[in-house]
């Protein structure tokens, strides 16, 4: 087992202690563990070798030797026991939105809950909120938070669908019976969730590439198969639909099948409207339904298919019915941004907080991925269990950067570190002064530990932005996907502020946050808001979410020139003293 899969266990073995009601330090004791592992830079497997886990701060000998075990074994029979001895049900309590452990040993003691489905059948019976610490407003909380379980367990990250997507996409490519391939559905469309994940082939030879499908190492079960289509379960649990087309029938399909279904049924109201039929098979010069050849129109691509219902080309991401039509008919669409536009982050972490990498490493890894500049933006203090920086702290980081940066000027190189942090936006204020703020070269303000009020929420945020210092806000809503809402927000009234302020808004590209949303760009863009697409990197991989952001910031329709961090370094240098300036 690697470091993360140890960590993950420990942090689990301290959840069920807890809900097994044993002392609580115990279950502390395996949370910090979990907490360290995943902050160590060293490699867990050596540590273990050299038999060096001692070392760590808090780690006794108990758990050094069930550590051991698990990274020599890959199995901890007291985590298998302990697992056994409590129900499944209480476990998966615990995805509930306001249920801890301590609720939900109440629950099972006073009510003999022990499942999500009892939990359930009580709240709806009015037991939970008779229940003394509970009440009416706690039960309503509850069933909502089941009924969003059930939501997220239908649906699946756009980087999980990817992940599996991407290597089935470039084997059915380079098979000799395959002419065109493609993604198509939610995937195709870069949707922040997706449901199944949809793939349109052309070939002359459906029976080899169905055969060729099926039998893919990522391709775990066979749901169904006819002639020209299939549905799988992929590993992990994703479900996938592959259809199988001619060559003459496939810009039709491509398009039918990305659908999404609004926009679907507008181009067939074009069609219609002119006279022909559009569906899956082709658009036919017909006023009924059909799927004859000779009646079809001959359309090499999207692009023509697209022309000759009197349209530009559509991006597939732009395709949700929300204003593609009119600017499709007015002429070309702008040219949307790509990843390849970015030259670098101005929100991403350390291992001076919660971040994996040392500032060294950072450069070396961000330098190597082509990119011109990356912040340092680590926790402020008031992210303590982040172990977030004092103003103490934050000046010795600070002259590390700057003396990085001259050893990197020495060597003749251009890329450069950028100082930073993430200040965490209070109910009473930011959780710096203004003076330690205004010695940075970026600082990003997020609120990390929301209200239940929209109004407080909104005022926070504004407050923020009307800070001189603060050049953005970080991922506004706080939302994760499939695991926890958004906060509420009032976002038109933040954007106002942000525009009469002159602030960025982050659009965070961790596949949990993909934050601001992209329907809300639209509107941010129309007020003169920029975008920061920011990875919020906490190890070297997540580099790679500026490519997954870049697609949503296309959702939101945003170009180059909406973006901050597409500017190069000099240029952004000048954009970050602007607001600064305009204050004095
Ligand atoms: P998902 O899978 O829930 O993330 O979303 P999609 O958009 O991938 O939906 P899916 O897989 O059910 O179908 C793929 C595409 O096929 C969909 O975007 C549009 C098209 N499509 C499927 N069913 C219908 C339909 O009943 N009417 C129309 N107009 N299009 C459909
Ligand atoms: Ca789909
Ligand atoms: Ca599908
Ligand atoms: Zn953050």
């Amino acid at each position: 087992m690697d470091k993360d899969q140890v960590a993950a266990v420990l942090a689990e073995i301290g959840v069920l202690l807890e809900l097994k009601g044993e002392n609580p330090f115990k279950s502390r004791a395996y949370a910090n563990a979990a907490r360290l592992l995943e902050g160590l830079s060293e490699p867990l497997e050596k540590l273990v070798a050299e038999r060096r886990l001692g070392e760590l701060k808090g780690i006794g000998e108990a758990l050094q030797e069930k550590i051991t075990t698990l990274v020599t074994t890959g199995r901890l029979p007291y985590y298998e026991e302990l697992k056994a001895s409590i129900p499944p049900g209480l476990v998966q309590m615990l995805e509930i939105p306001g249920l801890g452990p301590k609720r939900i040993q109440l629950l099972r003691d006073k009510l003999g809950v022990d499942s999500v489905e009892a939990l359930e059948a009580a709240c709806r019976a009015g037991r939970v909120a008779a229940l003394e610490g509970f009440g009416e407003k706690t039960q309503a909380k509850i069933l909502e938070g089941i009924a969003h379980r059930r939501q997220y367990a239908e649906r699946h990250l756009l980087s999980d669908a990817l992940a599996v997507a991407e290597p089935l996409i470039e084997a059915l490519r380079a098979h000799p019976a395959v002419t065109r391939c493609s993604t198509a559905g939610s995937l195709r469309r870069w949707r922040e969730t997706i449901g199944d994940v949809d793939f349109v082939v052309s070939s002359r030879a459906a029976e080899a590439v169905l055969e060729f499908f099926v039998g893919q190492p990522g391709v775990e079960r066979v749901l169904a198969r006819g002639g020209t289509k299939a549905s799988v379960v992929l590993s992990g649990g994703l479900q996938a639909d592959l259809r199988v087309v001619s060559d003459a029938e496939y810009p039709f399909a491509l398009a039918y099948f990305t659908g999404s279904k609004a926009h679907n049924i507008v181009m067939r109201q074009r069609a219609i409207a002119r006279g022909l039929r559009l569906n899956e098979y082709g658009l036919f010069r017909s006023t009924e339904e059909t799927r004859d050849p000779a009646l079809r129109e001959p359309c090499r691509d999207e692009a023509e298919l697209f022309a000759r219902l009197g349209l530009a080309y559509i991006p597939p991401e732009l395709r949700e019915d929300r204003g593609e039509f009119a600017a499709a008919e007015a002429g070309p669409l702008p040219r949307l941004i790509e990843w390849t536009d970015l030259k670098g982050s101005l929100h991403n972490h350390s291992n001076w907080s919660d971040g994996r990498n040392s500032l060294e490493d950072i450069a070396r890894h961000a330098e190597e991925q082509g990119l011109e500049y990356w912040a340092i933006t680590d926790h402020s203090r008031a992210s303590f269990q982040a172990n977030g920086l004092d103003p103490a702290r934050l000046k010795k980081q600070v002259r590390d950067i700057q003396a990085l940066n001259r050893r990197l000027a020495d060597a003749g190189r251009a890329f450069r570190l950028l100082s930073g942090i993430e200040v965490d936006i209070l109910r009473e204020g930011l959780d710096l002064p203004d003076e330690v703020l205004a010695d940075l070269d970026v600082v990003v303000a997020s609120l990390h530990v929301p209200s239940s009020s929209e109004a407080e929420n909104t005022k926070r945020l504004i407050r923020a932005a009307e800070n001189p210092h603060v050049h953005l806000l970080g991922h506004p809503t706080g939302r994760l996907l499939l695991r926890r809402e958004p906060a509420p927000v009032n976002l038109p009234a933040v954007l106002d502020a942000c525009a009469a302020t002159g602030t960025w808004i982050e659009l965070n590209c961790n596949p949990y946050r993909f934050d601001l949303d992209w329907r809300h760009w639209p509107y941010a863009r129309s007020r003169g808001v920029k975008c920061v697409i920011n990875p919020d990197a906490h190890r070297f991989e997540h580099t790679g979410f500026l490519r997954l952001g870049a697609g949503v910031a296309r959702k939101g329709w945003l170009t180059p020139a909406d973006v901050i961090n597409t500017l190069p370094l000099e240029k952004l240098r000048g954009a970050l003293n602007l607001k600064r300036r305009r204050a004095k």
